[in-house]
């Protein structure tokens, strides 16, 4: 499958101004600085469609994209939408601004039945982080499709990846969630996620 076009669609916090169209849709999560836009901007081919910054924890609300795709082996076409988590475990964020982010999601997941799926991005250098394992484990409870992209992977030794890999999946706890490391700088990693994206999209 690959992205044809994109639009950024809107910025929302709460259910009511989410975008009304029911097209299948994916989320991009993980904590701040992970390279969620960054992703989202690879994966359409454009270099700003979602903000990408320096700054952690600089987006507070949920964006939405609508993205046109076309599967190469048999002409099928379609749409479907990506929604940009704002990051979280940003260690400057207070406790107020963390109760509003937990809500957030909370409601995006309860109430948004077009949800087909979570990519939940997490650093290949970083050990398994509290907040991710948290994240994890809501998603497996809720029963929500759901793989993980171990981002940065340009700054890992390629000999070191598959062990690198392999330690997330002990400290993540989870299971045989599909883990799949890639690198927006050198563009490596899209293929098994567009893949997987495309699994859940057509079912
Ligand atoms: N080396 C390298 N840097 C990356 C990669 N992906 C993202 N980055 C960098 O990481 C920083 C953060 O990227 P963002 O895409 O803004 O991260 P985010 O997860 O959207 O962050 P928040 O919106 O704050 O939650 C930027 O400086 C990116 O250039 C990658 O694969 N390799
Ligand atoms: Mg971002």
């Amino acid at each position: 499958m690959r992205i044809v076009e994109s639009f950024f669609v809107k910025s929302a916090v709460e259910p009511a101004d989410y975008p009304a169209s029911a097209y299948p849709e994916f989320a991009f999560a993980g904590r701040s600085n992970v390279g969620k836009s960054t992703l989202i901007n690879l994966l359409t081919g454009r270099k700003s469609l979602a903000k990408t910054s320096g700054t952690p924890g600089k987006t507070r609300l949920l964006n939405f994209f609508l993205i046109r795709w076309k599967h190469d082996a048999n002409d099928e076409t379609g749409f479907m939408q990506f929604t940009d988590f704002p990051g979280y475990g940003f260690a400057e964020i207070g406790l107020a601004e963390q109760e509003k982010w937990r809500k957030m999601i909370n409601k995006y997941l309860e109430q948004r039945p077009q949800l087909r799926g979570i990519l939940v991005l997490v650093d290949i250098r970083h050990p398994a982080d509290k907040k991710d394992i948290l994240m994890l484990e809501m998603l497996r409870l809720r029963q929500i499709e759901h793989c993980v992209i171990a981002t940065k992977a340009d700054k890992v030794p390629k000999a070191k990846i598959v062990a690198q890999i392999n330690q997330l999946r002990k400290g993540l706890n989870c299971g045989d969630i599909p883990i799949y490391p890639v690198s927006a700088l050198n563009n490596v990693g899209m293929e098994q996620l567009m893949d997987w994206t495309y699994k859940f999209m057509i079912i």
